[in-house]
């Protein structure tokens, strides 16, 4: 029988054409600034599973050329609709197609957090202007789209975190502040083993941010490190499985409470590379970051390219697994929650 909910959901399905009738992205009818595709409009409209996905890892992140037609099969495989968020020659998008991100990373993008979006989209969207600048947006910029257009899960790579003397410079990314105040679950293997791990979990704490770590079936589990599994610091608090995950975005929108939750998801073991093998690296690159001058939002990339040739390329493998992991995971997320939420 139908519901009244199957019944509404039938309805906004009639509304939305299907998306092969569409060549490109529609206004999103609540915020007509950002354009949405019909592909994840009619996947958010009929209960679908759909996942957000960040562009400022093929914008700045120089992993692997045909990455973004990769990480959408992996999302499809795994039942996910991929909706790659980012600005398009100044217009807020979710849902970008592979070769408008091929577009991007060959014109070249700013690296777009949340301060960036409204004057990107001034120049584009409202002004409309010709030549109006890309942004690949990171962990924090993409959680504003996703939450915008109703996502509600993100897989991604490393969460930006409080940079390792932090407590002088303040460096401290804008994606833990992000997840104090915007309810997107996001999917990442922890922070990046050059950041300070203790100070960034203190921070999100303080930003009411729950954290948790897939720690398959065992108690105590450390949060962990990107390229390493372990950190030296516990996980506030662990996950059972992808069902369990679910049922905590759902009770946190239940809830109503708008924080962010951040899920921990340990880099694939015969990836990993051990804690003590990278800090003699990390510490040769975090030091001539400082010593050279890269700090604000040109510390990170930086830091990973000296990274990348430090370790003879050994980071990249590491890094693109466990970014495939974490995209399969999300995905798995989303398949729980939707039908959670049938
Ligand atoms: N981790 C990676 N690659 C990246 C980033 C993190 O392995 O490209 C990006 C993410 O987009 C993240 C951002 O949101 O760096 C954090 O930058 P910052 O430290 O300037 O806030
Ligand atoms: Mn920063």
């Amino acid at each position: 029988a139908l519901t009244p909910k199957h019944l509404l959901r039938l309805r906004l399905r009639l509304r939305t054409p299907h998306p092969r009738h569409y060549s490109s992205t529609t206004p999103h009818p609540l915020h007509p600034l950002l354009k949405i595709s019909p592909e994840v409009t009619d996947a958010l409209a009929t209960n679908t599973p759909v996942i957000a996905l960040e562009s400022t890892i093929y914008t700045h992140g120089a992993l692997a050329p045909d990455l973004p037609a990769h990480l959408e099969s992996i999302a499809r495989a795994h039942g996910a609709v991929p909706a790659v968020c980012g600005i398009l020659a100044g217009v807020p998008t979710v849902g970008l197609t592979p070769a408008e991100i091929d577009r991007m990373v060959a014109e070249g993008a700013k690296k777009a957090s949340r301060r960036d979006l409204a004057y990107l989209a001034a120049k584009g969207a409202v002004l409309g202007e010709a030549a109006a600048p890309h942004g690949g947006t990171t962990i924090s910029g993409t959680m504003v789209l996703a939450r915008l257009a109703g996502i509600r899960v993100f897989g991604t790579g490393g969460l930006g975190g409080v940079h390792r003397g932090g407590e002088r410079t303040m460096d401290v990314s804008a994606d833990l502040t992000e997840l104090g105040r915007t309810r997107v679950a996001v999917v990442s293997s922890g922070c990046k083993g050059f950041l300070d791990i203790g100070r960034t979990l203190e921070f999100l704490e303080t930003q009411g941010a729950f954290v948790a770590t897939f720690a398959e079936g065992r108690e105590k589990v450390d949060f962990p490190a990107f390229w390493a599994r372990e950190s030296g610091v516990p996980s506030p608090s662990v996950l059972r499985d992808e069902r369990e995950a679910a049922a905590v975005i759902l009770a946190q929108e239940r809830l109503g409470v708008e924080s962010g939750l951040l899920f921990a998801n340990p880099i694939p073991e015969e990836f990993a590379i051990p804690r003590a093998e990278m800090e003699k690296v990390l510490e040769t690159a975090v030091r001539e970051a400082d010593e050279k001058g890269f700090s604000g939002s040109a510390n990170t990339p930086y830091i990973l390219k000296r990274i990348r040739e430090l370790t003879d390329g050994r980071s990249v493998p590491a890094n693109l697994a466990l970014v495939e992991s974490n995209v399969a995971r999300a995905a798995k997320v989303a398949v729980e929650l939707a039908k959670l939420m049938d």
